[in-house]
């Protein structure tokens, strides 16, 4: 009877046209499901609806005890509010206009000549402009390279970072902006760079570490989703290539790295959030970072940049199996999110992924792991669920400051445990 009776009504319901006003109205709901009928209807929603599940579990990985965050057009939400209302599935309204959210993000005033704000969302040319400039002002410390272009053929930038010594020093390679619509990610990167060239000489942990370490930052991975999550819909995930036969646009670069390959946790429809593309480096953009990190034999730590629900996760997520030096992992990453919550109490849990959050192959977490390197985290920044992707800029700089004590900290473990 419950499955019957609203979700007869539902068509597909993605939402198309102007990119103004494309979520007015739109909720963002936490469903906690307690037994298999509220799991079905879960399933079922997924089904009949084009509901946009917030953190991308599949459908098939719902279960019981584990809340799921997902989006409800307006058109649909009282509907879906009765109906779960109708079963007893408990929700929480995470967010109650996803429109108005998003607005208050758009409306930024340049700062003008006073230098380039870091408690900003940037646009990606203003992006792209800042890592010509801060590598044109810290030559000494900061060097830019074009690692390749993305699909609508923008510049793909590395910006290595470290005292130049002459010789090669172990190196922690880190990426944000894998997924458009998670902006504190590329903010976070912007940061790190920002705090390194800022620091150096003056604080004697980033000097021990730039001096002995070089860092690999790629400030922004997905640079053609990033543009399209400003253009035409702020909350874009894949990369923009098209998919032949098929109207539907974008891959899932976190699907699409060379890892037991769209396995588990991944889906073969192009329409999907969580789609794995044609073939693993399908993505150009997944094809340039994975050429970099095969070259570069003295990456020694890899850091990717995600958000949101503050966790620091480490492989695999291609199985439940753990890696070797779990025992390692797990206590770099413990010490990792006891220094974040040094700052301001922020509470992350860490993990294996596949337990932590869920099971997914093709990431590039796992990938890094397999190719060689011993210390891969994948952060998943604030918050927890009250604005999402949709973090204020008032939080970046808290958000970055607790991050910086857990990169640092883990950079600083490379150095002194080389292998
Ligand atoms: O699903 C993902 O790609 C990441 N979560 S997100 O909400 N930012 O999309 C988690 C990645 C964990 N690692 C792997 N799945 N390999
Ligand atoms: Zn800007
Ligand atoms: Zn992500």
């Amino acid at each position: 009877m419950m499955d019957g009776l609203l979700l007869l009504g539902f068509v597909a319901a993605v939402s198309v046209g102007s990119p103004v006003g494309r979520y007015a109205g739109d909720k963002v709901l936490r469903l906690k499901p307690e037994n298999e009928q509220h799991l079905q209807f879960i399933r079922n929603l997924a089904r009949i609806v084009k509901i946009d599940f917030w953190q991308p579990h599949s459908a098939e990985l719902v279960t019981t005890n584990r809340s799921v965050d997902l989006r409800v057009t307006a058109d649909r939400a009282s509907d879906v509010q009765t109906g779960l209302e109708e079963i007893g599935l408990k929700y929480d309204v995470l967010i109650e206009n996803v429109q108005n959210l998003i607005e208050k993000q758009f409306d930024q005033k340049e700062t003008g000549s006073s230098g380039y704000n870091y408690e900003k969302y940037h646009r990606w040319d203003e992006i792209q402009s800042w890592t010509a400039n801060i590598a044109d002002e810290n030559p000494r410390l900061i060097s830019r390279f074009e690692i390749g272009r993305s699909y609508e053929g923008r510049a793909i930038y590395l910006l290595r970072v470290g005292k130049r010594t002459g010789s090669v020093k172990p190196t922690i390679f880190m990426d944000c902006g894998i997924h458009a619509r998670e902006w504190i990610s590329p903010a976070f990167c912007q940061w790190f760079v920002k705090e390194a060239v800022k620091t150096y000489g003056c604080n004697s942990t980033m000097t021990t570490l730039l001096n002995k370490l070089d860092f690999l930052v790629v400030p922004v991975i997905n640079v053609d989703g990033y543009v399209y999550s400003w253009t035409k819909d702020r909350l874009w995930r894949k990369t923009r290539s098209r998919n032949p036969g098929s109207n539907c646009v974008g891959t899932d670069p976190n699907r699409n790295f060379d890892a037991k390959w769209c396995s588990i946790g991944a889906s073969r429809n192009p329409c999907d959030e969580t789609y794995c593309g044609s073939h693993a480096e399908s993505e150009k953009e997944v094809k340039a970072v994975a050429d970099i990190m095969r070259r570069y034999y003295a990456i020694k730590a890899y850091l990717t940049i995600h958000s949101y629900s503050q966790m620091c996760l480490f492989p695999y997520s291609y199985t439940y199996s753990l890696t070797p030096n779990y025992k390692e992992l797990n206590t770099m990453a413990w010490n990792a999110v006891q220094a974040l919550s040094s700052l301001y109490g922020t509470q992350y849990i860490y993990g294996p992924a596949a337990i932590t959050i869920y099971p997914s192959a093709g990431g590039s977490d796992d990938w890094a792991y397999d190719l060689g390197i011993k210390y891969p985290f994948t952060f998943e920044l604030r918050d927890t669920g009250k604005c999402g992707f949709l973090l204020p800029e008032s939080q970046i700089r808290p958000t970055c400051e607790e991050t910086m004590l857990a990169i640092n900290y883990i950079a600083t473990y490379v150095l002194n445990n080389p292998y």
